[in-house]
């Protein structure tokens, strides 16, 4: 298995069927560029069942695990590597809680989206699963290595 920069905490973010066929793709990428972590991997992307089962390889006692592989095999999605110190907690925060009723307004799940089998968009919950996720969703030569010119005027 290859790893992505081990010293840099990353999250592996995902806009899920239901946000690409609705036209969030904009939207939900600008929030996460606006916060100010610096994009390393970007893709439209058709995953395979074997994909998203190990992806989602904790739930697979859960009932609802095969109606969730179907949701999230039903079309494309957009892969997205992010990084910054922090990034797992905070894009867990511009996420919002599993159950977008329950998701304060503000948030992606709170502003966009109504259930929690179509909360339209994944974030990894630690950064070892961001560097884990990463490495299932991405091949070895699809992260850019470049710095954010932001950087520099921020600090
Ligand atoms: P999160 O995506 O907020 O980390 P998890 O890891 O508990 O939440 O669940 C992963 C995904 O499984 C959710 N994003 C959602 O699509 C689906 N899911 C979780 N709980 C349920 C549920 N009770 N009914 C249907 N789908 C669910």
């Amino acid at each position: 298995i290859w790893h992505s920069n081990m010293e840099v905490e990353q999250s592996y973010i995902m806009i899920k069927p239901d946000g690409v066929q609705r036209g969030l793709v904009g939207e939900i990428i600008s929030r996460f560029e606006k916060k100010g972590f610096l994009l390393k991997g970007l893709k439209l992307f058709q995953c395979s069942k074997d994909l998203a089962q190990e992806h989602y390889k904790d739930l697979k006692d859960k009932p609802f695990f095969p109606t969730l592989i179907e949701y999230i095999t039903s079309g494309p999605v957009v892969c997205m590597a992010w990084e910054g110190d922090g990034v797992v907690a905070s894009a867990r925060k511009l996420i919002g809680a599993t159950n977008p009723l329950q998701a304060e307004p503000g948030t992606i799940r709170g502003d966009l989206a109504v259930q929690t089998g179509r909360n339209v968009v994944h974030g990894s919950d630690s950064p070892d699963n961001g560097k884990r996720e990463i490495a299932l969703w991405f091949k070895e030569g699809e992260l850019c290595q470049w710095e954010s010119v932001q950087t520099p005027w921020l600090v």
